[in-house]
This record gives C-alpha cells, sequence and structure tokens, in this order.
C-alpha cells in the first residue's frame, strides 16, 4: 500500500469533491481517497500493483476534472 497525493485543477464545489472521491474511492485498488478543496488534491492510499498512479489520474481525469 503507498499513498500519492496528486494536485487537481477543476474542483469548484463540495459536490465536486465528493463525486470525486467517489470515483477514486470506486477504484479498484484503492483502500481509501481523501480529497480536499483547499489545497486542491487528492490523496490516495492505494496499492500500485493493481491501482498505479497513472490509473488514478485517469480516473481524476475521467471523473471531469485535471490531475496535475
Ligand atoms: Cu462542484
Amino acid at each position: 500500500m503507498e499513498t500519492t497525493r496528486i494536485p487537481v485543477d477543476g474542483m469548484t464545489c463540495q459536490g465536486c469533491v465528493n463525486s470525486l472521491t467517489r470515483a477514486l474511492q470506486g477504484t479498484p485498488g484503492v483502500k481509501s481517497a481523501t480529497v480536499t478543496l483547499t489545497p486542491a488534491q487528492a490523496s490516495i492510499e492505494h496499492d500500485p500493483a493493481i491501482a498505479p498512479a497513472d490509473r488514478l489520474r485517469s480516473v481524476i481525469a475521467d471523473a471531469g476534472f485535471e490531475a496535475r
């Protein structure tokens, strides 16, 4: 298990935070995800063998946000 912090652009409200949290937590290999607006980022505890950082970044993009 590994923790990765990814800055996220495009979130404007708590609804964005909630939907991104759900998308990340619904991803296989993700144990937990904490998303905040300030700072705008996602902190994700994940198994990199199942959910590598690249996969997490594409989940963020698919949810409509931009992983920096
Ligand atoms: Cu929003």
